[in-house]
C-alpha cells in the first residue's frame, strides 16, 4: 500500500476533508516540541485551519527523544489523518507541519530557533518533560538539567533548548519568540518561564534578566480526549483512505484551547483558529485539571482495580460512575473559585458526558501512566485545600489509595510501571507499610499534606478496602 503523500491527496475518497491550503506555500513560524497524538489532534488541527488564510504558521515538529513520529511525518510530506470519533464522525487530512526534526537534529533546530520568522515555540512533552521538582521549580538534580547547566551548547532538555534559542536571539538582536506550554500543569506557562530564567541564570545573569523582561510564557488550558493510535486504528484509517497513514490520530469532537492573551505584533489570529483568549486562564485551568483530569485518574486507578479497561466501561459501572459524579460535584467543584463565564456544575456534567462516549476507546492503562507527575495537579492540590478549609476528604482519599494499590499490584506482578519514579514507587508499594512509604515520597507528597493525620488515615483506611470490599468505598 502506498503511503499518504501530497501527490496522492487527489486519489483519496470524496468524503474526506482535504486541507484548505497547499502545504508547499506554508512557511515555518512555529517550533513545536513533542509532536505526539495530542499535539497533532489539538494544536496542529487548530493551526491547520489558520493556514488556510495565513501561510506563515507552519509547524516544525521536533522530537528530542524518539524518531518514530517525525519519521512518519517526514515520509508523508507532513500529512496525516485526524479522525473525529464521535456522534458525528469525520476524517480530515491535516497539513500543518512544514518540517520534522528528530533526535540528533540539533543543528537544524538551532537555525530555526534563531530564525526571526519563527515567532512561537510550543510544547507538549507531558508533565515530566519540564524537569520540575515537587514545588514546581526547575529540578537541578534532574540528569538533563545537570547536563544543560554545564553544557549550554548542546541541550538535552526542552528547557535547555528554549533558553539556547532565546540566547541566540538576544545575541543577534532578534525579538524573543513566545513560548506556549500546552501541557496539563497548573500555571503551566509561568512554570516554564520560571524554569527558563532559572537555567539561564546559571549560564549568564544578563540573559536571565533579558528573558524575564522580554520573553513571554502565557498560561494555557488545553483539552481534547485523544486516545493513543493503536495498530487497529491505523489499519482502519489506511483502509478508509486506500493509502497507508502511520501518523493518523483520533479524538472526540470536543476540543478547547484557552490561552492567556499576550502581545505579539502581526502574530497569528488565534481567535480565527478557535482559541479562546483571556486575561485569566487560571480558573479554566484549575477546573479542567481538577474536574476532567482528576476524574480521569480516579476512573483509571479504581476502574483498573475493578477489572475495567476503558473510560467508557468504567463509566458504565453504575457504582463507580456514581462515586465519580459525587466526587466531582461535591468535593472537586467545591474547591474551585467562581470562574467568569464558566458554570462549573454544567461544565462537570458535560465532562462526565464526554466520558460516556461509546465510540472512544480510551484505555485506563494509558491514563494511569506517570501518576507521580499527574496526581499533584489533579488531586493533591484539591485535597490540601479541602483539609485547610475543614472539608471532608473521605472521597478524595480514595483515588490516592487506589493509585497505591495499583502500584502494589504492578510491582507484585513484576509488571512495568510507566512513571519517571517507577523504581522508587515499586519499592515503596511492596514495602511492609505501602501507604506510609508512598506518602513519604516528597517529590509527590509535600510534608504538610503527608503529615496531616486526616489525609494519612483516610488513605490508609481506603487502601485497606482494595484487599476487600471496594464496593463499600464507592458508596461514599
Ligand atoms: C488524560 C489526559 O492521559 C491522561 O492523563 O487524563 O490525556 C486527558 O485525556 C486530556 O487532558 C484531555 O484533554
Amino acid at each position: 500500500m502506498n503511503r499518504l503523500s501530497r501527490n496522492l491527496l487527489v486519489t483519496l475518497p470524496a468524503g474526506l476533508i482535504r486541507p484548505g491550503h497547499d502545504l508547499a506555500t506554508v512557511r515555518t513560524g512555529i517550533v513545536h516540541f513533542g509532536p505526539g497524538a495530542f499535539h497533532r489532534a489539538h494544536q496542529a488541527a487548530a493551526m491547520d485551519r489558520l493556514l488556510d488564510s495565513d501561510p506563515r504558521w507552519g509547524i516544525a515538529a521536533v522530537s528530542l527523544r524518539s524518531a518514530g513520529t517525525v519519521e512518519a511525518l517526514a515520509a508523508q510530506d507532513g500529512l496525516y489523518t485526524l479522525a473525529v470519533i464521535d456522534r458525528d464522525p469525520s476524517m480530515r487530512i491535516i497539513a500543518a507541519h512544514s518540517e520534522a526534526i528528530g533526535p540528533g537534529g540539533g543543528a537544524r533546530l538551532r537555525v530555526l530557533l534563531a530564525d526571526p520568522a519563527v515567532r512561537i515555540a510550543t510544547s507538549t512533552v507531558t508533565e515530566k518533560g519540564y524537569c520540575l521538582g515537587a514545588d514546581g521549580s526547575l529540578d537541578f538534580s534532574h540528569p538533563d538539567i545537570a547536563h544543560d547547566r554545564v553544557r549550554p551548547a548542546e541541550p538535552a532538555s526542552l528547557v535547555g533548548w528554549i533558553v539556547a534559542g532565546l540566547a541566540a536571539r538576544r545575541d543577534a538582536g532578534t525579538a524573543p519568540f513566545a513560548t506556549l506550554c500546552c501541557d496539563n500543569m497548573t500555571g503551566n506557562g509561568a512554570k516554564l518561564g520560571a524554569a527558563c530564567v532559572a537555567l539561564a541564570r546559571e549560564w549568564d545573569r544578563e540573559l536571565a534578566d533579558w528573558i524575564a523582561g522580554e520573553a513571554v510564557f502565557p498560561d494555557s488550558m488545553v483539552d481534547s480526549i485523544t486516545p493513543a493510535s493503536d495498530a487497529a486504528f491505523l489499519a482502519k484509517v489506511s483502509d478508509a483512505l486506500g493509502v497507508e497513514d502511520r501518523a493518523a490520530v483520533q479524538r472526540e469532537a470536543f476540543t478547547q484551547w484557552v490561552l492567556e492573551r499576550f502581545d505579539m505584533a502581526d502574530g497569528p489570529d488565534f481567535a480565527a483558529a478557535g482559541v479562546t483568549l483571556t486575561g485569566d486562564v487560571r480558573g479554566y485551568e484549575q477546573a479542567k485539571l481538577r474536574i476532567l483530569n482528576g476524574a480521569h485518574s480516579t476512573l483509571a486507578y479504581v476502574g483498573l482495580a475493578l477489572g475495567h479497561e476503558t473510560v467508557f466501561e468504567a463509566m458504565s459501572d453504575a457504582a463507580l460512575a456514581g462515586f465519580v459524579t459525587r466526587l466531582v460535584h461535591r468535593d472537586i467543584a467545591a474547591s474551585l473559585p467562581a470562574i467568569e463565564g464558566l458554570d462549573v456544575a454544567a461544565y462537570a456534567d458535560a465532562v462526565l458526558d464526554r466520558f460516556r462516549n461509546p465510540a472512544i476507546r480510551h484505555l485506563l492503562a494509558q491514563i494511569a501512566w506517570d501518576g507521580s507527575q499527574k496526581l499533584p495537579y489533579r488531586l493533591l492540590e484539591t485535597i490540601s485545600e479541602a483539609l485547610a478549609a475543614g472539608r471532608p476528604v473521605d472521597r478524595l482519599t480514595v483515588p490516592v489509595a487506589a493509585w497505591i494499590a495499583f502500584l502494589r499490584r504492578k510491582a507484585r506482578a513484576g509488571e512495568a510501571i510507566t512513571d519517571p519514579l517507577a523504581d522508587v514507587l515499586a519499592g515503596a508499594a511492596i514495602s511492609a507499610d505501602p501507604v506510609a512509604a508512598v506518602l513519604a515520597i516528597r517529590h509527590v507528597f509535600p510534608e504538610r499534606l503527608a503529615g496531616d493525620a486526616r489525609f494519612r488515615d483516610g488513605v490508609a483506611e481506603a487502601f485497606g478496602s482494595f484487599d476487600g470490599d471496594v464496593a463499600a468505598l464507592l458508596a461514599r
